[in-house]
């Protein structure tokens, strides 16, 4: 396979004035006629002209209404076309019903879609499938579907078919088409400017009842833009579509948002309050694209964190805005040490705005959108709120309509704070996880504070330069009391002191308040600075991160030399779980333990080969010393976490049963599940019902509550992928791969969904001891898996490769056995050039 890079980059030749698409369609024989006007780009070096296409079956073809027979390749068609302008003109046929990539125009259970990014456009015609090539598209589509959707605005209909203009020049990733028998929940926005805009989430018919939620989601995020971002919607209307079969989360294409349908649909029956939460960020980020990503757009796909880095940090300051900062703070940091720095820490490491690659729907990865979004709050912490407000209206006034790069975006801050960015620009070029050293020295009243970062090596970058870190510091005095609020500390040197003279005792910092900058800390801390931190931290981040570390310390010894539970940990813990003046969900934050893959890494780092049983034995001896010295503490914190009112999925109501989820799981270690079977009784919302289902299944108790489940479900496919994943993650790890395979034989395990194929793998690889048993049965049952879903569909297949991403850290009997199961899915004859990069990178 050919490997593109950055440094390649050329412009296309010529700019395309205008597209007018007729689609006329048929599930197995769509004609797709196109015809594009040309103009020569006079800044553009000459090129042949050649058009991306793929699995197009050619009709016809012509250049300013003469026929024409163009050369045509796998990848597209190359043809000799005038010096001036011209209109190119092609007519193709496709079949989406056996489109199963679900990339280009496919079927989801009768109901044609499209998915276009990154270069899906190709499959539907030939076309220059590069973002940095913008045009008006006017769409027709014919057929005897009821509704028929593409983007911009509705200009006309009929009997059998309807026409869109999109007046916003785009990139053909951003074309999206929608036809069949589908109904709207509608509203409108009326913009500040005085636009009135038509709003629909267009669903199956029995799912109207699960819109209402999504379509407030909408309308806040549109206010949301105007208020914090002064952006404004552009378009007469609004189009969300909700669809069943679908790779990713959801799609930005301007004006008709396509949708997974765990992704929108919503009701209080059969939804968890974090699917809620979930749902409000997607809409709000899909949205949140239509100027960071639609009106300005990438210059070519290594430019890819330039929209989703920017377009992450503004749909989490949304959340925080709407919901609790500090809860989603820590719940993304949660999730960035697990998803992005288990990234950097293995063979799939790649920097922010990545080199080179062979298939880019292999970099929408955690790097580019969670560590491309934490790039940018530390930018915005070095310059500050004004600055990057200003450096932000200066982005959008300048850049508006083009195809950018992060140089364009790095000028913007370099203009408005006079300041040379050229050193951070790194942290968009150097792959791997910054680690920070800390060394402290106290003489007379006088406090230093070394830094020292490393950087570890990363495939194909061995040495790493010293990068610009915001390092926030508060320092306590030994009493408990601020004596400096948080301060933001430059660290651009490889090493580092900062000096606090002036104070009458010695203080314990808090470090890295907020987690200012994506870096491991590295700083041998005792247990009673942490139990001091626990208790006295005024930043909330920094106070949950002393609790973290103090659970990682006490595990750990646990694995390591069968120690006993932590007591003074639990007694800190303890305090403040008693403390109601608290945030619930902070709390339930706070009865959080790492994850058993986290313990492994940390393991590992400390030169011990992770055991995952041994892990997982700890981790359950850890849980029940805690249930048991609980007993009385348990149904106080239950009581608390009650809720009275009608279900809302808010923050504040969330956030109690969050907390009364994390308690239910601890009594049902003493109880054996009776509170567990009276909640899933009694359950009127979808989180007591699961949660409680949950603990049933763990506590060898949920085979009759399973089977009433299903009963109950049966027919609600986003319910029932729950019902698949809880069983797998909630199994003993003897048993987890019988439970996975006995599910694949499940009549409703229609794994050919990508929905239903993630419940059930993601649960296997998720579960640390389970997949990681030592006969290797899950890396075997996953891998068999991955090959035979690899025919249909490569995108879903090469993501969950992931899973064995971290192989190298194991012993060498479980190494040998994950590097068969790869080695057995890179043998696979015709393996899709998704998965074969995937494979090439993981086993380099
Ligand atoms: N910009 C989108 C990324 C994307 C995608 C979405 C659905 C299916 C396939 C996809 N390939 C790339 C989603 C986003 O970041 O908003
Ligand atoms: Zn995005």
């Amino acid at each position: 396979a050919q490997t593109i890079y950055l440094r390649d980059y050329t412009p296309f030749g010529w700019t395309v004035e205008s597209v007018h698409l007729t689609f006329v369609l048929a599930p197995e024989a769509t004609r797709v006629r196109s015809r594009l006007r040309f103009v020569p780009d006079p800044k553009a070096p000459a090129q042949e002209f050649f058009l991306q296409g793929e699995d197009l079956t050619p009709i016809s073809f012509a250049i300013d209404g003469a026929p024409v027979t163009p050369e045509i390749t796998p990848e597209g068609l190359r043809a000799k076309v005038p010096d001036g302008p011209f209109t190119f003109e092609a007519e193709v046929e496709i079949a989406p019903l056996h489109n199963t990539a679900l990339e280009g125009l496919y079927m989801s259970r009768g109901m044609y879609c499209t998915q276009c990014e990154a270069e899906g456009f190709r499959k539907i015609t030939f076309y220059p499938d590069r973002p940095d090539v913008m045009s008006v598209f006017t769409v027709r589509i014919e057929g005897g579907e009821p509704v028929k959707l593409s983007n911009g605005n509705p200009v006309g209909a009929g009997e059998g078919w309807a026409e869109w203009h999109d007046p916003w020049p785009k990139p053909a990733y951003l074309f999206a088409l929608v036809a069949g028998d589908l109904v709207a929940q509608s509203d409108s926005f009326t913009t500040r400017s005085g636009r009135e805009v038509a709003l629909n989430l267009w669903v199956r018919e029995g799912d109207l009842h699960k819109c209402a939620f999504g379509m407030e989601a909408l309308k806040s995020s549109m206010d949301w833009d105007e208020r914090v971002y002064g952006r404004e919607y552009d378009l007469d209307v609004f189009n969300i579509v909700a669809v069943d079969d679908f790779n990713m989360g959801a799609m930005e294409n301007k004006g008709l948002n396509i949708f997974n349908s765990s992704a929108v649909l919503a009701s209080p029956e059969t939804a968890t309050d974090a699917n809620f939460e979930r749902i409000e960020g997607i809409i709000a980020h899909e949205y949140f694209h239509n100027w960071t990503g639609n009106r300005i757009t990438c210059r070519d796909w290594f430019q890819l964190c330039l929209k989703e880095g920017l377009t992450v940090f503004r749909d989490a300051q949304f959340t925080s805005d709407m919901r609790s900062a500090e809860v989603k703070r820590i719940v993304d940091v949660i999730d960035l040490r697990a998803r992005q720095f288990a990234e950097d820490q293995g063979p799939l490491a790649h920097p922010v705005r990545p080199e080179s690659f062979q298939e880019i729907n292999n970099f929408y990865t955690a790097t580019v959108y969670e560590k491309g979004a934490e790039v940018i709050g530390m930018l915005k912490l070095l310059v500050g709120d004004d600055a990057y407000s200003r450096a932000l209206d200066l982005y959008f006034a300048r850049h508006d309509g083009q195809a950018c790069t992060i140089e364009d975006w790095l000028r913007v801050f370099e203009e408005v704070t006079a300041r040379d960015l050229s050193q951070f620009k790194l942290w968009y070029a150097q792959a791997g996880t910054p680690r920070l050293a800390v060394a402290e020295d106290w003489q007379d009243g006088t406090y230093t504070l070394t830094l020292r970062q490393t950087t570890p090596p990363t495939p194909g970058q061995p040495d790493k330069a010293p990068l610009v870190i915001p390092v926030a510091l508060g320092l306590l005095s030994p009493d408990g009391h601020e004596v400096l609020p948080t301060t933001v500390l430059e660290l651009t040197e490889a090493e580092q002191s900062f000096v606090f003279p002036g104070l009458a005792a010695r203080p314990v910092p808090s470090l890295l308040r907020g987690f200012s900058a994506p870096v491991v800390l590295e700083r041998e801390s005792s247990r009673e600075e942490r139990v001091f931190l626990l208790a006295h931290d005024t930043d909330t981040f920094t106070r949950w991160e002393a609790n973290r570390d103090l659970a990682r310390a006490c595990l750990l010894a646990m694995v390591t030399d069968g120690a006993d539970p932590d007591a003074a940990w639990l007694d800190g813990l303890e305090t403040v779980l008693r403390d109601a003046s608290l945030d619930p969900a902070y709390r339930a934050l706070m009865l959080g333990v790492p994850t058993q893959s986290d313990l492994a890494q940390a393991l590992h780092d400390r030169g011990v080969t992770p055991d995952p049983e041994a892990i997982w034995a700890a981790t359950e001896r850890l849980r029940d010393a805690r249930a048991t010295r609980w007993a009385e503490l348990l149904p106080q914190l239950a009581d608390e976490a009650r809720v009275e009112a009608p279900y809302r999925p808010d923050a504040a109501q969330s956030g109690r049963r969050s907390l009364g989820s994390a308690v239910l799981a601890l009594t049902t270690r003493v109880d054996g599940g009776s509170a567990a079977e009276a909640q899933y009784d009694r359950a009127d919302n979808m989180t007591l019902q699961l949660s409680a289902l949950a603990c049933l299944v763990q506590a060898g108790r949920g085979a009759e509550a399973l089977a009433r489940f299903r009963a109950q479900w049966q027919d609600d496919r986003l319910v029932m992928d729950k019902w698949f994943g809880l069983q797998i993650a909630a199994s003993d790890p003897t048993e987890t791969v019988a439970v996975t395979e006995a599910l694949t034989r499940d009549p409703d395990f229609d794994w050919t969904n990508p929905n239903r194929f993630r419940a059930v793998f993601g649960a296997l690889a998720g579960h640390h001891a389970g997949f990681h048993r030592a006969d290797g049965a899950g890396y075997d049952l996953l891998a068999d898996w991955l090959i035979r879903l690899d025919d249909k569909n490569p995108q879903t297949t090469a993501r969950m490769c992931a899973a064995y991403q971290s192989w190298r850290r194991y012993d060498p009997d479980r190494q040998a056995k994950m590097r068969a199961a790869l080695d057995r899915i890179a043998a696979k004859p015709g393996l899709s050039r998704d998965v074969t990069e995937m494979v090439t990178r993981l086993i380099a």
